[in-house]
């Protein structure tokens, strides 16, 4: 049996102090137990869960920083995607795996301890599939696991190039396929790779834009006989033309449209559901799905700001996600979605919840809660039964010192001083990170500028 004593931990029920942890050779933790005298191996520092980045497109962390200039008169969302398309079309599975690893660690490195991948990278850059038409998946299976992340994997289905069935355009032919297509992928990983608690699978409609009404019904059927559990990822309302479009084509806004016509509950994440009515708000709040947050990538493109006060005000599940990667910090993105707030109300604190009304408490606590949802994992905290994922703030750090409670959390989130106070990181019961440093990181950097080298060459 594994175990160690925190000094301070946070668990559902609270900050306690002495918590013995244990975990079995699955990594899943078979005990929690406060105020401990047991002789375990002592962690100096504050223990908190650790959390799961709902959304990735892990390829596009290596575009952060190349897209900052002005490519077009009215940069925009969409000229960004023409740009990530152009880059998407030079990588090959090498490039993709080396680009992941070196992602994964710098998750790790900031509290992720799980990734959800919202995966369409699918076929080489002429479309034609790899023999192994899993190819760039297994590529992120393999990166997850020599970094020691958790991974809930979602082949994207994409069709079209937007609503009304557009034909696709040339940049997006290494993303199509069909239901079918997904499905297969999903039994032929399942069988080389099989899902364990590190290790789930899902699906992803790319968006309204690209699927039709069709062939969601047909993907959500053939996903029902294969696992009728699996979590469900979309990108839902994140511009504004978007929203334009479908009610265009489809007669209602995307977020009504997908609860009107899908079973929408908490196996769903639906990523970027910026644009929502007050009706939309209370209705997507009651379906028990998540909301995705990605407020680093919101703001990168211009997307709009998510009424996180309404959401909240109707108790909806939400997570944050890093999507684009232009920031990998679990604090920086939670601090991002309460300023976002602050900057549309001129008001402050405004993501807080229960007791003492912490806004970095509330942040953090509903994070983990929808990560975890949305993941389709047990990756809910530090109770028995869930994964040995956690991670160890420095007690040391100038940003902590002197600090109780929820204060912590509040410091965490809200300041940025020096190196991050995430000082070790544990996932699935491994120690991925210690003193802040990855076992696999300077090897991971080579190689990662190595790709980059002879991707801007
Ligand atoms: C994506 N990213 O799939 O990577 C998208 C851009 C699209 C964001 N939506 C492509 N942030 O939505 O069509
Ligand atoms: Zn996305």
């Amino acid at each position: 049996m594994k175990q160690l004593i925190a000094d301070r931990a946070l668990l559902p029920g609270g900050w306690r102090n002495n918590v013995l942890l244990e975990w079995d050779d699955h990594g899943i933790l078979t005990r929690v137990r406060p105020d401990s005298d047991a002789a375990a191996v002592a962690v100096a520092g504050t223990v908190l869960p650790g959390i799961a980045n709902l959304h990735s497109h892990a390829f596009q962390r290596a575009m952060a920083g190349l897209t900052e200039y002005r490519s077009d008169p009215k940069d925009s969302f969409w000229s960004w995607r023409t740009l990530m398309y152009k880059f998407a079309g030079k990588l090959s599975p090498a490039d993709l795996k080396a680009i992941a690893l070196q992602l994964y660690i710098e998750m790790l490195q900031a509290g992720y301890t799980s990734v959800c991948e919202f995966h369409y990278l699918h076929h080489d850059a002429d479309g034609k599939p790899y023999a192994d038409p899993a190819e760039n998946m297994v590529c992120l299976i393999e990166a997850a696991q020599e970094a020691g992340i958790g991974l809930t994997l979602l082949p994207v289905m994409y069709q079209y190039s937007g609503f009304g069935a557009q034909a696709p355009h040339i940049g997006q032919a290494r993303f199509v396929n069909s239901p079918e297509w997904i499905i297969g992928a999903l039994q032929a990983l399942q069988a080389a790779h099989p899902q364990h608690a590190g290790l789930r699978y899902g699906v992803a409609p790319h968006s309204l834009r690209a699927v039709s009404p069709q062939s969601l019904q047909q993907l959500l059927t053939l996903l029902r006989q294969w696992d009728a559990q699996a979590p469900v990822h979309i990108h839902i309302a994140e511009q504004e033309k978007e929203v334009e479009d479908c009610v265009a084509a489809l007669g209602a806004r995307p977020v009504a449209w997908l609860l009107e016509h899908a079973e929408v509950d908490r196996r769903w994440c639906l990523v970027h559901a910026t644009h929502m009515t007050t009706a939309e708000t209370e209705k997507l709040a009651r379906s028990g799905a998540v909301a995705g947050i990605c407020p680093t990538t919101e703001a990168n493109l211009g997307d709009g700001i998510f009424n996180g006060v309404a959401y909240a005000g109707a108790q909806g599940t939400w997570g944050i996600g890093s999507d684009s990667h232009i920031s990998t910090s679990v604090s920086e993105e939670l601090r991002l979605y309460e300023y976002s707030q602050r900057l549309l109300h001129r008001q402050r604190n405004m993501l807080a919840g229960g007791e003492g009304a912490s806004v970095g408490g509330y942040l953090y606590r509903q994070a983990l809660r929808g990560g975890a949802i949305a993941s389709g994992r047990q990756v809910a905290g530090l109770e028995t039964g869930q994964r040995a994922d956690l991670l160890v703030l420095d007690p040391q750090h100038a940003d902590l010192g002197g600090k109780h409670g929820d204060q912590l959390l509040d410091s965490f989130v809200f300041c940025q001083h020096g190196q991050t106070p995430v000082r070790d990181v544990m996932a699935g019961g491994h120690w991925v990170v210690r003193d802040h440093k990855h076992g696999r990181q300077e090897q991971s950097a080579a190689a990662y500028a190595r790709t980059m080298k002879k991707l801007l060459d």
